[in-house]
């Protein structure tokens, strides 16, 4: 009785937690947007081994957070981090133009797994105070972006370092999952 209360008080009060995966290669920015996220300062990170997980809200709506390690030893245990994602935020190094393609293997390797069918995607080109840094049109054309109809897809110039790009990264996830 008291379990089902708890959840009518959720539905009503809008404390349902949606979950939302961080993914990306290594040395994306992640973690730098993650803590960014949450506490609107750059952190100093190191290499994520396993996962952080931290619980954002934005105008009462609750977000689980999960950042996974981008290495290459860690992306074949992405999967298991999918189970009930609502929101994949994509993190790209907009300098790392040599990894690109690998990126877009690994999204569109992401986007055929049956745990995110129902899953949006947020696509952060991350590091736009980089010079030579290449821009959302390029990174959606090389993702091939325009292919993708079986999930709603958003991309977001950003700076993980000062926050540009970031309130209105949560602002797209909020709205969207208001509207689902
Ligand atoms: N110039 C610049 N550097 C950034 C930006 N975002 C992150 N960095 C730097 O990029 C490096 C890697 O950032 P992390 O957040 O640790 O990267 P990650 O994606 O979590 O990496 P893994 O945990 O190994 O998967 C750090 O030195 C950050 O300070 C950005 O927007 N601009
Ligand atoms: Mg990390």
């Amino acid at each position: 009785m008291g379990f089902v209360l708890t959840k009518m008080m959720a539905v009503v009060f809008g404390d349902k937690e949606h979950k939302v995966i961080l993914v990306g290669l290594d040395n994306a920015g992640k973690t730098t947007v993650l803590y960014q996220f949450l506490t609107k300062e750059a952190v100093h990170t190191t290499p994520t081994i396993g996962s952080n997980v931290e619980e954002i809200t934005v105008r009462n709506t609750h977000f689980l957070v999960w950042d996974i390690g981008g290495q290459e030893s860690l992306r074949a245990s992405w999967y298991s981090y999918f189970c009930n994602t609502e929101i994949v935020i994509l993190v790209v190094d907009s300098t790392d133009r040599e990894r690109l393609t690998l990126t877009k293997e690994e999204l569109h390797r992401m986007l055929a797994h049956e745990d995110l069918q129902g899953a949006a995607v947020l696509i952060l080109a991350n590091k736009q105070d980089m010079k030579g840094s290449m821009t959302p049109a390029e990174i959606s054309q090389c993702l091939t972006l325009d292919s993708i109809t079986t999930h709603s897809w958003h991309v977001q110039a950003c700076c993980a370092l000062t926050g540009e790009g970031l309130p209105a990264s949560l602002n797209w996830m909020q709205t969207r999952v208001v509207a689902n």
